[in-house]
């Protein structure tokens, strides 16, 4: 069920040469009211409408998380003309470089997700451990992972990076915040979504109720509603690997790649076609893309990352809500990924995720292997 307000279609870019939304002929007389474009803003106050008991926590939450993509995209946009390009010389908690708008983006996050009151917990891909902020049960009662710019390697090039947000509830209703409420399993997330910092920002979102895409406006600075109700389609052209990674990967993934790449033969020896590739090396932006268009993207194990290299909570977990909500599906080679029960904030998996029917066909070829384990 989706969650627009009658009346109000969705955005639509205006085709060139065709008259202007104002309504107005050139004499400047009113000929037509204008269009009525719906903001994310009242896209989410609707969603509240549909449970009348709702606080407004949770709505003032994902204005929150809004709000800073909309200061991380003025900060991306501007990145090339201002000396914010570059590493800063550290490493995060995984021993990677940090990119100066890594950090940035991670202070934005924390600083518009900490002040209203409705987080107990935040943790980040940047920071090694979470931020506890307990003001007793009955307050504080959402627990957000996100990593700020993912895809940061990419920044210097001017290649698409993005945000991923996971929003779980919390869990200790009587007593303090602890563990038990930071390691939930993505089957418990109650919104989670991405923003893509591409040749516009983008902000997709699934509270449940489908999964809704806005488009920002820089003009008046308002994300306003492209993309209502995305599905995808069940299989899909595209498969998005690291092929360079070959000589690392398991004999099984080897075997699944050549298939998704030169074909198989499916059910009662039916051909099916091979797929073509793209891959960006950005998360975000491969998952989008496939997520419109059908397909999979996969992160196999390698012999030197056998856990995989993506982060269940703040990178996979999210985005498996994301494709489930839209008919695809995530996997860790095994089972779904959002089934996969965290150990500790950082914890890294195998993700396979996209296309419903691709991902399950890769799950049949990686069974017995571990999700593909080398
Ligand atoms: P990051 O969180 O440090 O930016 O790393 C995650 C990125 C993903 O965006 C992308 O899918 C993957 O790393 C690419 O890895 P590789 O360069 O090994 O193909
Ligand atoms: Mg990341």
């Amino acid at each position: 069920m989706n969650a627009t307000v009658p009346g109000l279609g969705p955005y639509r870019p205006r085709r060139p040469g065709a008259r202007p939304r104002s309504g107005l002929n050139r004499e400047g007389i009113m000929t037509q009211s204008p269009q009525i474009l719906q903001t994310i803003e009242s896209h989410i106050l609707e969603l509240q409408k549909l449970h009348p008991a709702a606080s407004g926590d949770f709505t003032g939450l994902l204005n929150d998380i809004t709000f800073a993509a909309k200061i991380v995209s003025r900060e991306v946009t501007k990145a090339g003309l201002v000396d914010i390009l570059g590493a800063t010389g550290e490493s995060n908690v995984q021993g990677e470089t940090v990119q100066k708008l890594d950090d940035y983006a991670n202070a934005v996050f924390l600083k518009c997700l900490g002040t209203r009151g409705q987080v107990c917990i935040m943790g980040s891909e940047e920071m090694a451990d979470p931020i506890f902020n307990d003001a007793g049960p009955g307050s504080h009662n959402y627990v957000v992972i996100f990593d700020p710019l993912d895809g940061s390697s990419n920044i210097d090039a001017n290649v698409s990076v993005g945000t991923i947000f996971g929003i779980w509830k919390r869990r200790s209703l009587l007593s303090k915040v602890g563990p038990a409420d930071l390691l939930q399993p993505g089957r418990q997330l109650v919104a989670s979504g991405y923003v893509i910092y591409g040749s516009s920002t983008m902000l997709v979102y699934t509270a449940g109720h489908g999964v809704h895409g806005f488009t920002l406006d820089p003009s008046i600075g308002e994300f306003l509603l492209s993309h209502e109700n995305i599905t995808t389609p069940f299989e899909g052209p595209i498969y998005s690997v690291n092929e360079g990674n070959e000589p690392k990967w398991s004999p099984a993934v080897v075997e699944t790649v050549r298939q998704l790449k030169h074909g198989r033969s499916g059910v009662g020896g039916k051909k099916v076609a091979g797929k073509t590739s793209r891959y960006i090396g950005s998360l975000v932006a491969d998952f989008h893309r496939n997520l419109l268009y059908g397909g999979v993207f996969l992160y196999p194990p390698t012999t030197e990352k056998p856990g995989g290299k993506l982060r269940l909570m703040c990178e996979a977990a999210p985005l498996a809500l994301v494709a489930e909500n839209a008919g695809g599906y995530a996997s860790d080679g095994k089972g779904p990924i959002l089934d996969v029960a965290p150990d500790q904030l950082h914890m890294r998996v195998p993700l396979y995720i996209g296309s419903r029917g691709d991902v399950m066909w890769i799950e049949t070829m990686l069974s017995g292997t571990k999700g593909g384990s080398c």
